[in-house]
């Protein structure tokens, strides 16, 4: 939704305000569409040379979404064109220049700049934003309001593996997939078989020589029909030309992917087998998940045990199923389940085993609990998020403010990962409508800040950790990047979409100290 301006504001204000936005990844940019849309100065910085961030990012073999593209995209910019139902990283990448483009957001950027703090001038009712350039060179740029946008899996992470720094050959990160590396014909390590692990392997697997997969813990993996199906030129046809087709398409995926297993994920306090299941739903998906496996399978029933999950199905992140059963009967793949032991210079050595390799891949995900690291983020009094937040306990309110951080805003923040399906769209989407009714709100009413009151804070993490109890991320067998050291979930929204949207529809400003910088805070 567009910005609806209530009350007029005057030329200067809306001249002289300027808000800085940290990334130009999907959450970035649109956020700088609505503001331009409304006429509110704004800068994005990028620490890459292009926009995209994840899509940018990523480049491993097999790269895709595994959410239905004409939901997994904005309502801003809905894209009838869409080759696949799940397209691949180009295609996405190809999507958000377009739409940088189309809305002209490009020249509002500032790339190969990194935002690297940023501290609240309490006296001046600003943000003091300083940035370094790939050069090494810095800079520093004042702001009325903060935006980050920088998402949370963007610092790529390896474990210090013993023996690590004496592998011979290449060795990299999913996330910085070195493509002047010939894997053809190679022995290939590939370690961790979360959501990019499960797409590199089938893609890489008829290439290399041998492929030797390393799983740490299992993960349910889930079909779906559309998978590999291009999209019928029918169904095109139908989105550009009947009325409202569009809307209903997107609609129908929104229900389907998010609301619609949402009792899935519920813990019935009375059910009978907790450790692998939560309640009736759950229980007959693990059945359909294992017979479905199981087939895929086949004759290599030898495999079964290593790949069924003794947790509920969603524990984890659901995987979707990219032919990975069928690459793991492949006669040159082999799967080892278990912890890696070391690294040496010719192969990995897991079980007591060596396992020769050429190459080393790392999916081994990213450092999502220390959110906004390594921006130094300081608020009123000197507080700063490090501190508020710990190594690995983040909080906001909606997942988007936080006391103490006054005109400072989080695109996909605290508990706002959609782990239950659906799109990250949709969600960014709605924190940018909430944001941007929070600057109308101070531009309208001539105010210097606005600061979200603790007690609603409070009340809002207190309601996410109630929901978070019943749900199955809490589950105790269950370790993943959801979860902090404490085990409590940081990461995921325990709400439908639909609840979401209605949270943020608009901002309530009684849940808000007003300010005008003159003023006392009301
Ligand atoms: O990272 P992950 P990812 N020794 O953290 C293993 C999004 N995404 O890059 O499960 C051995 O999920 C780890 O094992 P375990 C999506 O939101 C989306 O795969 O912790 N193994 C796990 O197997 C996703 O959730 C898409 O026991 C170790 C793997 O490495 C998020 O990005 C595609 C280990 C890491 O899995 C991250 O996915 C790709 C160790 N010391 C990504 N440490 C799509 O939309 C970790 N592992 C399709």
């Amino acid at each position: 939704r567009r910005v609806e301006w209530r009350k007029p504001v005057s030329e200067d204000r809306l001249r002289d305000f300027q808000v800085v936005i940290a990334g130009a990844g999907f959450s970035g940019v649109v956020m700088g569409i609505r503001l331009k849309q409304a006429g509110i100065p704004f800068v994005i910085i990028e620490k890459n040379d292009a926009v995209g961030g994840t899509w940018y990012e990523n480049t491993y073999p097999g790269i895709g979404v595994d959410t239905p593209c004409h939901f997994y995209s904005f309502s801003l910019m809905p894209n009838p064109d869409w080759p696949e139902f799940f397209s691949k990283g180009p295609e996405l990448d190809a999507y958000i220049n377009r739409m940088v483009d189309h809305f002209g957001i490009r020249e509002h950027i500032r790339f190969n700049e990194e935002v690297s703090a940023a501290r609240y001038d309490e006296a001046a009712c600003r943000w003091q934003v300083e940035t370094r350039r790939a050069d090494g060179s810095v800079d520093s740029l004042e702001a009325n309001v903060f935006i980050s946008a920088v998402g949370i899996l963007n610092r790529p992470r390896i474990p210090a593996f013993p023996g690590l720094d004496t592998f011979k050959g290449p060795a990299f990160h999913s996330a910085r997939w070195d493509h002047s590396v010939d894997i053809t014909g190679k022995r290939v390590a590939l370690i961790g078989t979360g959501a990019t692990g499960i797409q590199v392997g089938p893609a890489i697997a008829d290439k290399v020589g041998h492929l030797t997969i390393f799983q740490r813990s299992k993960h349910w993996v889930i079909r779906h029909p559309m998978y590999h199906e291009h999209v019928p030129e029918a169904v095109t046809w139908a989105t550009k030309h009947i009325p409202y087709y569009m809307d209903w398409f997107r609609f129908q995926l929104f229900w389907a992917a998010s609301d619609g297993f949402y009792p899935t994920l519920k813990i019935d306090p009375q059910w009978s087998d907790p450790e692998h299941s939560l309640n009736a739903e759950n229980a007959k998906m693990r059945e359909e998940l294992i017979a479905y496996i199981t087939s895929e399978l086949g004759e290599r029933t030898d495999l079964l045990d290593k790949v069924i999950p003794e947790y509920p199905p969603f524990g984890k992140r659901m995987l979707r199923d990219n032919n990975w059963f069928r690459m793991l009967c492949r006669d040159n793949v082999e799967l080892y389940a278990g912890d890696v032991e070391r690294i040496e210079e010719d192969g990995v050595v897991a079980g007591g085993r060596k396992y020769p390799a050429d190459v080393l891949v790392f999916a081994t995900g990213f450092h999502a609990s220390r959110l906004l690291a390594p921006m130094d983020i300081v608020g009123r009094g000197g507080a700063t998020i490090r501190e508020r937040w710990g190594e690995d306990d983040p909080r906001a309110h909606l997942g988007i403010t936080v006391p103490d951080f006054p005109n400072f805003y989080v695109l996909y923040g605290p508990n706002t990962n959609l782990a239950h399906g659906g799109s990250a769209f949709f969600h960014s989407e709605c924190q940018v409508r909430y944001i941007s009714e929070a600057l109308r709100e101070m531009l309208e009413n001539d105010w210097d800040e606005l600061e979200v009151r603790r007690e609603p804070y409070e009340a809002y993490n207190e309601k996410v950790d109630t929901e978070h109890r019943q749900l199955v991320w809490s589950h105790p067998g269950v370790t993943s990047w959801y979860k902090n050291s404490s085990g409590r979930v940081i990461m995921n929204s325990p709400w439908r979409l639909a609840d979401y949207r209605h949270f943020t529809a608009d901002i309530d400003l009684t849940e808000y100290h007003c300010r005008r910088l003159d003023e006392a805070c009301a």
